[in-house]
Order: C-alpha cells, then structure tokens, then sequence
C-alpha cells in the first residue's frame, strides 16, 4: 500500500490515514488510487466492520493537489477516474464509514468528509467549498451533499461564496454529527468506530442503502424498499440474536453475519 496512506486495522475497525502533511493530506493520483483500493478491500473483508477515514498532521484535507493537474487536463475525467469511485465506494460500502476532521477540510477534502456516514470534527476545524475561490464548482458530490444536509440556503452560500464554516456551525446546520473538543477527536473517533464495528453490520449496511435510496423516492416507493431490506434484515443471525439478547436481559453479541 502506498506510503501516502497508512492502512492500520484494529480488531473489526480499519483506520485509513490520509498522509501527505506537507500539503495538508492534498489529493495527488496516487493518493486517490490508494484510497480506492483500501476501501474495496475494506468492502471484502468479512472481518472489517466498520471504517475511520482521518488525516496525519495538521489537518484533515485541502482537497485537489493543485500542483499536479496538468494545464488544459479535463476535469471531468479525472472527477470521473479518480473522486467518483471514492464517493460510490463509500455510499455502497456495506459498513459504516466514519470520519474524524481536523483543521481543514477544504474542497474534494470537505466533500469527501460528508460522503462518509459519520462525521465527527474538532472544534477548531473548518469545512470549505475553495472551489468557487479557483474558478470551480464544488465537486466530489458536493452539489449533491451540501443541499441535502444543510438545506438550499446555506448549500448555496458556502458554495457562493467559499467561505470557511467552523465545526460547531457545521454541526449546527446538520452537516456533520458533532463538533468536540480538539484533543477528545481521535479517542472519541476510535471509539465510536470500535461500537459501530461491534454493531449488526448486514443490517447497517442495509440502513445506508435504505437512506440512500430516500433520496429520490417517493414515500411509497420507500415503503416498498424499507419492506424488501427489512426482510433481509429479518433472516438474519443478528436479527435472531438481538431479540433473544433482549428477551434474556444481557448484551447482544452480534457478528455482522448476512446469513
Ligand atoms: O483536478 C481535479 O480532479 C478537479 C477536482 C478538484 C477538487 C478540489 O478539491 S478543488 C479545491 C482544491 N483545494 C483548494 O483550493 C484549497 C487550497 N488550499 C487552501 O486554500 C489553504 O491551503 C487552506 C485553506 C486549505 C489551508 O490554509 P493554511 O493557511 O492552513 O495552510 P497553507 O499554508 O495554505 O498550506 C500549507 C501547505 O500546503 C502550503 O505549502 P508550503 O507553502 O508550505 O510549501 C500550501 O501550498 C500547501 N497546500 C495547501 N492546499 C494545497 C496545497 N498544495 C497543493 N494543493 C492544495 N490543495
């Protein structure tokens, strides 16, 4: 694996560290490729159950290494070949991905973020859509994030106007789960993967694909798909194993099991 990101697994939890300090975690083509690859084989893994995505040094992400796009490079393809199959790798990941922020989370490096399902940030973090400050729209799914987590309004301000937007604001209109001390981040963010490794992983992998799927549906068509996904949650070990954890009062002991 490559050196620009470090791949560490503890028990059910793999921990993928964006490494490029000296310029703040940017996105090189390597990185990208690198990063692709970890999550597939997180996918394969049976025994991985949950993911925490973070960053060595002093922040999270800039996004796009702008030192190495090539002049008159098309965008578009290099959106389509390098950020695409991050974002689809993440949202059809069938175990939950968090993400721990720190510092700053500009550009693909903020879209990236919220394409994971949980996002905890230090307080002193800060989330920015740069791209407008480049001549660019927000990419990496961020048109697609940005109004479904914190509304029109606020979707077309921080992509307006590129400017910065601290963690407890972002945790305030939604686009992140919580904001926490600085220094509480990586223990609170270990722990929360290690309880989410701990948790049903068929079903939360069929959770992701339910909520995904509201998002263009109407409420009669998710019922439909929430009757369909249910079914499968219902044959599951873990499905037979919560209900007799609660009918003899002791914790659950789940093993993420599809069948
Ligand atoms: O190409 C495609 O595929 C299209 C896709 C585009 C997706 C995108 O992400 S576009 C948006 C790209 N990102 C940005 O525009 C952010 C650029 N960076 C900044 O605005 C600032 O660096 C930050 C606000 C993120 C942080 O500011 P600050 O003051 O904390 O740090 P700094 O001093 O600016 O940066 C530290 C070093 O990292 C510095 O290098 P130096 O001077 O120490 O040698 C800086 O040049 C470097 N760096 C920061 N961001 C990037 C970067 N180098 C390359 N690319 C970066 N994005």
């Amino acid at each position: 694996m490559s050196e620009e990101l470090l791949v560490t697994r503890r028990e059910g939890v793999l921990v993928l560290s964006l490494n490029r300090p000296d310029r703040l975690n940017a996105f090189t083509a390597s990185l990208q490729s690198a990063l692709k690859m970890a999550l597939d084989a997180a996918e394969a893994d049976a025994g991985c159950r949950a993911v925490l995505l973070r960053g060595e040094g002093r922040s999270f992400c800039a996004g796009q290494d702008l030192t190495a796009v090539p002049e008159g490079a098309d965008l578009g393809h290099l959106l389509e070949t390098g950020y695409a199959p991050i974002i689809r790798a993440l949202r059809s990941m069938r175990k939950p991905v968090v993400c721990a922020v720190h510092g700053v989370a500009a550009g693909a490096g903020a879209n990236l973020a919220f394409a994971c399902d949980i996002v905890l940030a230090a307080e002193s973090a800060r989330f920015v859509q740069a791209f407008v400050r480049i001549g660019l729209i927000p990419d990496v799914g961020g048109t697609w994030f940005l109004p479904r987590l914190a509304g029109a309004a606020r979707a077309r301000g921080m992509a307006l106007l590129g400017e910065p937007v601290e963690a407890p604001q972002a945790e305030q209109w939604g686009l992140i789960w919580r904001a926490v001390p600085d220094e509480a981040l990586i223990p609170e963010a270990e722990a929360l993967a290690a309880k989410l490794a701990a948790l049903p992983t068929h079903a939360i992998g069929l959770i992701k694909q339910a909520l995904d799927a509201s998002a263009t549906n109407t409420l009669d068509q998710q019922l439909v798909v929430e009757q369909d996904l249910q079914r499968e949650a219902g044959y599951t070990p873990d499905f037979r194993e919560g209900v007799q954890a609660f009918i003899e009062k002791r914790p659950p002991r789940f093993t993420g099991q599809e069948s």
